[in-house]
């Protein structure tokens, strides 16, 4: 069963315009959600990207398992041959790396348009990702303003802007993508926990019901301790009365449950978590 489908319009005019530009541009840099590096990445990029050089950045490493991350680091570099560097928006370490990375993958395309006789110009690179990931902070990042606009939710980008770093290297920001149909389901929840999916598109409860699975798989016990919950199991029930969040009749408001679960996840209030597990 599906529960998670979304598609708006603005996604699939930024599809559209992203297959436009892929040609124009020299490097493409693909920003991924360090929660969950799996589910975040674009399925067949390089089928969208034709094989452009690929620069592929761990965002929001300050939220996720650092443990994970080394670990996801490495493998997604074996896997896709392309360089990964981990950024967060509270360090700016990763900066010299994002810019030295893309001088070298760019400059190949540079030398043979020299060779031909034409000027020299700046490496033209376009960012790409799934909704919410934080394209749009990076690029403000490098050219230390905030001239891309940002936003908690997904879908603030929603039109491609060009923003020049240098006078050697221009960045397209882009609208955030996502595949037409989300396949994997339990990935499609993932991009729920993480806000990378409008939140019309999906039960905000089965969604958080979702999390307390796939917390308590992936990290046993952190929730019950989290919410002191000593009963053997836990749920939006217990939760919600522990937090003595009642609705009339004295009954759990699972509601306000879910929707405060996910967001001590997103703050990053719960820890330092990652929800696609490597194993
Ligand atoms: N904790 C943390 N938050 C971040 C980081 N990078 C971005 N954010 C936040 O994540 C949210 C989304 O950032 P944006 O840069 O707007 O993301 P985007 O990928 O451009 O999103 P769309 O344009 O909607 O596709 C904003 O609230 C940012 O402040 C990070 O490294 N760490
Ligand atoms: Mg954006």
């Amino acid at each position: 069963m599906d529960y998670i489908q979304w598609y708006p319009g603005h996604i699939a005019k930024a599809e559209k315009k992203l297959k436009e530009q892929i040609g124009i541009v020299d490097v493409v840099i693909e920003v991924i959600d360090a929660r969950i590096p799996v589910s975040s990445s674009y399925p067949d990029i390089e089928k969208l990207l034709k094989d452009k050089p690929r620069l592929i950045l761990m965002n929001k490493s300050d939220l996720a398992d650092i443990e994970q991350t080394k670990i996801w680091q490495k493998a997604i570099k074996e896997q896709s041959r392309c360089a990964v560097i981990t950024t967060s928006s509270s360090d700016n370490r990763d900066l010299s790396k994002i810019l030295n990375k893309i001088t070298e993958l760019g400059q190949a395309k540079i030398i043979a348009l020299v060779k031909k006789g034409l000027l020299p110009r700046a490496v033209r690179v376009m960012v790409v990702g799934m909704p919410n990931v934080g394209k749009s902070s990076i690029i403000n990042k490098l050219i230390k303003k905030t001239k891309a606009k940002t936003g908690a939710k997904a879908g603030v980008t929603r039109e491609q802007q060009w923003v020049r770093i240098n006078p050697k290297v221009d960045l397209l920001d882009t609208p955030g993508i996502i595949p037409l149909k989300l396949e994997n389901q339990e990935n499609a929840c993932k991009l729920a926990f993480v806000d990378s999916i409008g939140e019309n598109a999906y039960d905000v409860e089965f969604i958080a019901q979702k999390f307390i699975e796939i917390m308590n798989n992936n990290y046993p016990n952190l929730l019950k301790e989290y919410y002191k919950i000593d009963d053997e199991d836990i749920n939006l029930e217990n939760i919600a009365l522990k937090r003595n969040w009642i609705v009339s009749g004295a009954k759990a408001d699972t509601k306000r449950c879910a929707q405060n679960i996910l967001n001590d996840f997103r703050s990053g209030r719960m820890g330092k978590l990652t929800l696609d597990k490597y194993e």
